[in-house]
């Protein structure tokens, strides 16, 4: 049977993120996409100035109350950047009203990279992110926000110990599956995978650029790969693979250090 999911996250109209690339992948893996905007921006806001915000904390009740009527119900419901703290209460009630049972609550935390928060967001959302987070049946964050998550400091060389660790804390909240992205050592970068019985890695070699929105490409592929019901190993290599091949397909060319060019890696992608 095919899939139905629900994504929550921002449209940055210019920037290739969050929602708009959600709607590139997940139906080009034959998924049906439904979108809640949590905001309109007019680019993403790492690395663009004097970006403009429309929220739709106000809106979003209503879309919502108007599904729960129609009886409208999803397989998944996928979250991602959210820049008002407002929005996650109204998550939580989403999750319990529009999603199927045994359908699947993918949380990718998205608020932070390369040990900072992005511009627009503080520590409420942190703790906004925390709520959701253990409510996840799959938790998708980078280093930087897996350590937010914890509370722990967040260092550029932590080892596989001190991972380990962070992983087993954000099982601890409650989180049911982990995947960390951006771990990385001097030569190699990838994901590990972490469950209460089991965890494993797929790493590339690490490349020389890394760019803004590769978070929420790796998402997408990711949770497209679980709805088509693969094993998590083959997920992770394959959404690892993915996203490496975007940045490859991005190095050298400077008019692009927005974001990862993944969709001619998607459109000659053997899905
Ligand atoms: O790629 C994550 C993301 C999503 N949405 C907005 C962002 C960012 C990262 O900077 O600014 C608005």
């Amino acid at each position: 049977m095919s899939k139905k999911i629900l994504t929550i996250q921002d449209i940055s109209c210019y920037g290739s993120c969050s929602t708009t690339v959600a709607l590139s992948i997940l139906p080009s893996f034959g998924i049906e996409t439904v979108i809640l905007p949590s905001a309109i921006l007019s680019t993403h806001t790492s690395g663009f100035k004097n970006f403009t915000v429309l929220d739709l904390t106000l809106e979003m009740p209503k879309i919502v109350n108007h599904w729960i009527s129609e009886n409208i119900k999803f397989d998944a419901i996928y979250t991602g950047y959210i820049g008002d703290v407002r929005q996650f209460d109204l998550i939580l009630k989403i999750k319990n009203e529009l999603l199927k049972e045994n359908g699947i609550f993918f949380c990718d935390p998205a608020m932070a990279d390369y040990g900072k928060l992005y511009p627009a967001l503080n520590n409420d959302i942190v703790n906004g992110m925390k709520k959701i987070a253990k409510e996840s049946d799959f938790l998708i964050p980078n280093l930087t926000e897996a350590s937010f998550l914890t509370d722990t400091p967040y260092k550029d060389n932590f080892t596989d110990d001190e991972i380990e660790k962070i992983a087993n804390k954000l099982l601890d909240m409650g989180a049911k599956k982990i995947i960390i992205s951006g771990v990385k050592n001097e030569k190699k970068l990838g994901a590990r995978y972490y469950d209460k019985k089991e965890s494993f890695e797929y790493f590339q070699g690490k490349r020389e650029k890394s760019y803004h929105g590769t978070g929420d490409i790796f998402s997408s592929v990711v949770l497209a790969y679980i709805l088509n019901g693969y094993d998590m190993k083959t997920t992770l290599k394959k959404s690892t693979e993915f996203v490496v091949k975007s940045i490859d397909n991005t190095i050298g060319d400077e008019t692009h250090n927005y974001a990862p060019k993944f969709e001619e890696i998607l459109t000659n992608w053997q899905k």
